[in-house]
């Protein structure tokens, strides 16, 4: 496994240097002054592939740069785009696949080993601890879908908004006086509705009798399942949310995941 940036390679080794054993992952690394010409060359991808020893051809690219994937697809290598500016996908045509974030790559399909962390449909992740009071939202999640979804204020939650990709999430879910519940959560845009800010939308997997806006709910938020969909029809993205319902009821069960059920974090009142 191969670095490859347009970066100088003191800058590649002073940003790597606050990730702890990442330097060590890659055989080799290269900086954008270490070759003639940078990205959107090819130069810098066919040295990397030699010296890492393997043919080109056989290499697989994962980029977030538009002239990466041109640099990519021009030293004859397959490339994987993950656009770092959401929503401009089709500026990266010319990749082989486009997915939404790094939680989304499969390697198996490139012909490398299978990632062995997922569990059962689910991608277990460090855990992320957010709240706040419950808002309104566009007022559709009840009415359109039939999935009600107690929304979090994306400003209060914007730093772990900027960390996590768009995409189906789940965990635990605290209300407080009323219980811990679990959760499954979309992140994002809702390309089907379209939406233009990212927004927090838990569903708790719970009957409740009434509302419960402005009341404090915290989240811990465990796992990932997939990434935003748009969907033909308002059934087909009922029923793929209600997929999502059970692959998080099920996996909620796995002492993996279980275990945050009793977190303090999600009793406390302010
Ligand atoms: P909004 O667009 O305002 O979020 P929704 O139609 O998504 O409206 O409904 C969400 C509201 O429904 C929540 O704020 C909460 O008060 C209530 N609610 C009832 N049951 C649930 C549930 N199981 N999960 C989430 N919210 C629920
Ligand atoms: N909306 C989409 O447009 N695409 C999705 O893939 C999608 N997945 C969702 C998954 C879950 C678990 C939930 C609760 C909602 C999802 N929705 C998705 C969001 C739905 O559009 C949202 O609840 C409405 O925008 C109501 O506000
Ligand atoms: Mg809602």
């Amino acid at each position: 496994m191969a670095l490859a940036s347009n970066s100088p390679r003191a800058s590649i080794e002073s940003k790597i240097f606050y990730h702890q054993g990442w330097k060590e992952l890659f055989s080799v690394i290269i900086g954008g002054d270490e070759v003639k010409m940078g990205k959107p060359s090819p130069e810098i991808f066919l040295e990397a592939a030699k010296r890492l020893n393997i043919e080109p051809s056989s290499c697989l690219v994962i980029e977030d740069s538009v002239p990466g994937v041109t640099a990519g697809k021009a030293a004859g290598m397959e490339v994987v785009a993950v656009p770092s500016i959401p929503k401009q996908s089709h500026l990266y045509t010319s990749a082989d696949e486009i997915i939404n974030s790094l939680l989304d790559l499969q390697p198996e399909k490139w012909g490398l080993p299978q990632f062995q962390d997922w569990v059962e449909g689910t991608l277990p992740l460090e855990p992320s601890y957010i709240g706040g009071p419950v808002i309104k939202g566009f007022g559709r999640g009840s009415k359109v879908l039939g999935i009600p979804t107690a929304n979090l204020s994306a400003e209060e939650n914007s730093d772990f908004l900027s960390e996590h990709p768009s995409g189906v999430y789940f965990g635990w879910a605290g209300l407080s006086n009323r219980g811990v519940y679990k959760m499954v959560m979309s992140i994002g845009w809702n390309p089907y509705f379209n939406n233009t800010e990212k927004t927090i939308e838990p569903w708790l997997l719970h009957e409740f009798h009434e509302d419960f806006y402005g009341e404090e709910l915290r989240l811990v938020v465990v796992g990932y399942i997939r990434p935003e969909a748009n969907f033909p029809s308002l059934e087909r993205l009922v029923a793929k949310i209600h997929n999502d319902k059970k692959v998080a009821e099920r996996a909620l069960d796995l002492p993996l995941y279980s275990k945050y059920k009793d977190d303090p974090l999600l009793k406390t009142t302010l």
